[in-house]
């Protein structure tokens, strides 16, 4: 059993060398030469908690090896990522090249599985095509699946083998080849359906959550109006026994949820207002967190001194991708505010226009407002009391609900929490 793995990003890589460690023969592809020579030589280009040990481990079994192109297999994985034009269209790019680079070893019998987030139908109606062109036929001469990776980042090790798997054929063998492909590591319950299926269950899971997200912002913004702390207001509401309001914050950042659900209105514009909206409104927290820090600087920005406080683009991780932190960043700076920038899980994190520091030290040395952007561990277990003797700000800003109001107020900090 040989395996290749085309994409070595946040989930070709784990994937690659979970297979490698479960003893199988693994190829790991990647057409980027930086990615490909540093992963020769054990260097990784992400960060992930395990990570490290485990690509370490596959490269050390002898069972791992990287390359720049695919070779002959009995399976290919397709793990490239799915990025978005401007005008929010999925763009394929990358899938159909990584599809166009199995073509010259595709031999009969073979199991190929997409596994980005794509529009509905693109196993079917590009992926096949594009591999039929060989003259073999997808669910007769060779199997074809989509297979969505649903891992969570920062637990991605144990969720690729703890989650359900979906694994959506072309016709049943496919999705049957699928099964035991992923039946080398998958713990979780795998569920067999068709490729279609399988690419709406990866695009709802996400909308669902978009959504959901949406609301709570919007509640946040409701609360603030009405003089409702929207934290109490979340955590009472949640006791009912089918209510499960999620957190608002500074927005949905991150590659899969703030992208998948226009996918869907890609797909189909006529028929998903709702979600359209939701993306909308997650997408305008950012400009609300910037009117909250005016409001709490008195009403004006300019030349005002803010040291924001996280920028990836959810709590202990260092993607930095479609990060809402980032963009109220930006926004502050383009609204007069002189901003500087701390990202603990990324002191080297270089953005054009942005002043980021390696330091928390040097980003609020200066400081006439603390603004917590991002709700990483270190950064909610900073105490008051060291941080009021590094800086001259007495104005706290938080948009994750992740300090203690009292603890600041106590120290004279005036305090300001979205939705609140
Ligand atoms: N967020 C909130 N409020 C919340 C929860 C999240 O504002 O209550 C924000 C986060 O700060 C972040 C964004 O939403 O900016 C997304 O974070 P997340 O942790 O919800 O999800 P991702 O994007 O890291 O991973 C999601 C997961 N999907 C679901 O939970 C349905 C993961 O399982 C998927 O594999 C992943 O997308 C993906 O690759 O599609």
């Amino acid at each position: 059993n040989k395996i290749c793995v085309i994409g070595l990003g946040y989930i070709g890589l784990p994937t690659a060398s979970t297979f490698a460690t479960s003893g199988v023969q693994v190829i790991g592809v990647d057409v980027n030469p930086q990615i490909v020579a540093g992963l020769k030589n054990g260097h990784l280009h992400i960060v992930e908690p395990g990570l490290r040990t485990l690509v370490q481990a596959a490269l050390g079994s002898g069972h791992l090896t990287i390359s720049d192109k695919p070779e002959e297999a009995d399976a290919f994985v397709i793990a490239v990522p799915t990025p978005f034009f401007d005008d929010k269209r999925a763009d394929l790019d990358f899938v159909r090249s990584a599809t166009e680079s199995i073509l010259p070893v595709l031999r009969r019998g073979n199991l190929v599985v997409l596994e980005s987030t794509s529009p509905p139908l693109t196993t079917t109606n590009i992926v096949a095509p594009i591999l039929e062109r060989s003259g073999l036929k997808a669910g007769v001469d060779f199997h074809l699946a989509y297979s969505p990776e649903r891992v969570l980042p920062g637990q991605i090790l144990r969720e690729l083998i703890e989650n359900a798997r979906v694994i959506g054929g072309v016709d049943r063998a496919s999705s049957e080849a699928g099964r035991d492909l992923y039946g080398i590591f998958v713990k979780g319950e795998i569920v067999l359906t068709d490729a279609t299926t399988a690419e709406m269950v990866k695009l709802m899971e996400n909308t669902y959550r978009d959504v959901n997200i949406a609301i709570a912002n919007e509640f946040s913004r409701l609360a603030d109006r009405f003089g409702v702390d929207v934290w109490e207001a979340i955590s009472i509401a949640n006791r009912h026994p089918r209510v499960r309001i999620l957190n608002p914050g500074p927005g949905v950042g991150g590659h899969c949820i703030s992208v998948d659900p226009w996918f869907l209105v890609e797909a189909a514009p006529d028929l998903t207002p709702l979600i359209a909206t939701a993306r909308k409104v997650n997408d305008g927290q950012p400009k609300y967190v910037v009117d909250l820090v005016r409001r709490a600087l008195g009403g004006n920005l300019e030349g005002r001194r803010v040291a924001a406080l996280g920028l990836s683009y959810k709590p202990d991780v260092d993607d930095l991708r479609e990060s809402p932190a980032v963009e109220v960043a930006r926004l502050l700076q383009d609204a007069g505010a002189n901003v500087t920038a701390y990202e603990p899980f990324k002191t080297d994190a270089q953005i054009e226009g942005l002043h980021i520091v390696p330091t928390l030290a040097e980003a609020i040395a200066e400081a006439d407002a603390l603004l917590l952007l991002v709700g990483h561990t270190q950064l909610r277990d900073l105490q008051p009391e060291t941080v009021a003797q590094m800086t001259p700000a007495r104005v706290v800003v938080d948009t994750v609900n992740g300090w203690p109001a009292a603890a600041w107020q106590g120290l004279g900090f005036r305090v300001f929490k979205i939705g609140v």
